[in-house]
């Protein structure tokens, strides 16, 4: 690892460290030391302490401070797309969004801490005043597939409400965070109040979970994982967030505008080579224009760019890792008949993109999350039964569908269980909009203006005027 993300790490980190591949190349980069639960320990000490003195500042300061953090993270943007690319494999396109999406986090957050307000509310015989108060420390658990982002999604509200934040990333892909608290601390923002502690879920994750000194988790990954640490905040009562898995309908009635559906479906679910939990994996098309749709849809998919993801031609760079290429080879295999495309056959963790057809709605591609460059098409025959198919999951993320009947869309809009969903397009991730999961796909919500609110509690105090 670089020397500056090097000093990030704790001095004494546990001799257990982590190999960061470069997905692209499945060459070493890097090598993390891990953090140790008494490491996590001194760190909630230390974020405890900076808590108080940044809770303490005037709103004005505190959000000049975001400001300024901004402000470096916009002056380091291309070194940021490009540690993205290094250790995510995601295209230069992608990475220089996430990079920019960070810095617009941390203004969009500045501007909510002076308008962070309680309120006072008519109680006969006194005054009532509502208090909304900073948690304390918050630990934020973040997964691999858009590191950098997903990490600030909760951390950029976190400390405009207050709070300190003890960010633990994946073990894959720690290297951006851990340049993010080095500007954080070239911002001048208090010693202590973002720590990046890299480790493995198991034991640096548990530890922060499990910390009595930790107020609340906000914990990004897998619905398995998801499950386990809301059992473990329970013994608590911790505050928690989740967001978790997906498996997002793509729903394509014959009245739409077919070949703008098609031109829009494949980065629908290549993005990112898949590896995101708004993914529209699930095709679903009216029985009357589904072979017309498969029609415009093939060379669509078969015509995706596929390979270094620094070239700006390239629209979709490699898997993260070895272990998620033989999740998604085992539930995408080329014995499932469909549409293909390329992919590099080299080094590195590449998987063509992928649309299966044919499946029984109770395949196991049909039912999981695969987190990579596969969608399945199932046919409906009418609106219920759209409907009925798009919920047929146990997940609830997001959600496309494409009508030209403004009714319909209202009504299926209002009929699927989904936290985001787009008509007419598959836009669902804004900063300045509310992102979160129906269902198994998690608790609670991020971004938009109620972001802040959810790294506070709420304290109401009564003064009598008649004692
Ligand atoms: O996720 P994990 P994995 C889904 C996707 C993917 C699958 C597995 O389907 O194929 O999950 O990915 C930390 N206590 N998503 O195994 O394990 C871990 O170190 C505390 C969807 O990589 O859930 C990492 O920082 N922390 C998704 C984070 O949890 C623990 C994004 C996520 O890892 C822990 C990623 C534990 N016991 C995967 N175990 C999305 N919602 O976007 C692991 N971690």
């Amino acid at each position: 690892m670089s020397t500056e993300a090097a000093e990030e790490a704790p001095k004494d980190a546990h001799p257990d460290a982590h190999d960061v591949l470069n997905p692209a190349t499945g060459e070493v980069v890097a090598t993390v030391p891990a953090t140790t639960p008494h490491q996590v320990d001194a760190a909630v000490a230390r974020a405890t302490r900076a808590q108080r003195t940044w809770a303490a500042l005037a709103p004005a300061d505190r959000a000049r401070q975001l400001r300024r953090f901004a402000a470096v993270v916009d002056d380091h943007t291309e070194e940021l797309a490009l540690l993205e690319v290094k250790e995510a494999g995601h295209t230069l396109g992608t990475a220089r969004w996430e990079a920019a999406n960070v810095r617009d986090l941390l203004d969009y957050a500045a501007g909510g801490v002076e308008r962070l307000n309680g309120r006072q509310i008519p109680v006969p015989g006194g005054l009532d005043i509502t208090l909304l108060e900073p948690l304390g420390v918050v630990g934020v658990i973040a997964p691999w597939n858009y590191p950098l982002p997903i990490a600030v999604w909760a951390t950029a509200p976190a400390l405009a409400a207050g709070n300190a934040v003890l960010l633990k990333p994946a073990e894959t892909t720690p290297l951006t965070a851990l340049r993010l608290a080095e500007l954080a601390r070239e911002a001048g923002l208090p010693d202590g109040l973002l720590q990046v502690l890299p480790g493995a879920g198991p034991v640096t994750g548990t530890a922060l979970v499990d910390h009595p000194g930790v107020a609340k988790i906000v914990f990004t990954g897998s619905t398995r994982v998801g499950k386990e640490i809301m059992a473990r905040c329970a013994a608590q009562v911790k505050r928690v967030t989740l967001e978790l898995g997906g498996k997002s309908p793509n729903i394509v009635f014959a009245d739409s505008d077919l070949e703008a559906a098609a031109a829009a479906t494949p980065m629908s679910f290549l993005d990112n080579s898949g590896q995101d939990c708004c993914a529209r994996s699930r095709i679903l098309v009216q029985r009357q224009v589904y072979d017309r749709f498969l029609e415009l849809l093939a060379p669509a998919v078969e015509s995706v760019v596929v390979g270094d993801p620094l070239d700006e031609k390239t629209h979709m760079g490699p898997l993260i890792s070895r272990r998620q290429l033989d999740r998604v080879r085992s539930l995408a295999g080329p014995e499932l008949s469909g549409i293909r495309g390329t992919a590099p056959t080299g080094p590195g963790f590449w998987f063509p993109p992928t649309v299966l057809t044919g499946l029984a709605p109770d395949a196991p591609a049909v039912r999981e999350e695969i987190f990579g460059p596969v969608a399945v098409v199932l046919p409906f025959e009418d609106e219920d039964d759209a409907v009925r198919l798009a919920n047929a999951t146990e997940y609830g993320l997001s959600g496309s569908l494409w009508t030209r009947d403004v009714g319909r869309a209202i009504r299926v809009s209002r009929a699927v269980q989904a936290g985001n969903l787009s008509v007419n397009s598959h836009s669902s991730v804004r900063y300045w909009t509310p992102f979160g999961g129906y269902k198994q796909s998690g608790l609670g919500r991020e971004l938009g203006p109620d972001a802040l609110a959810a790294f506070t509690e709420t304290k109401n105090v009564f003064f009598s005027t008649e004692a």
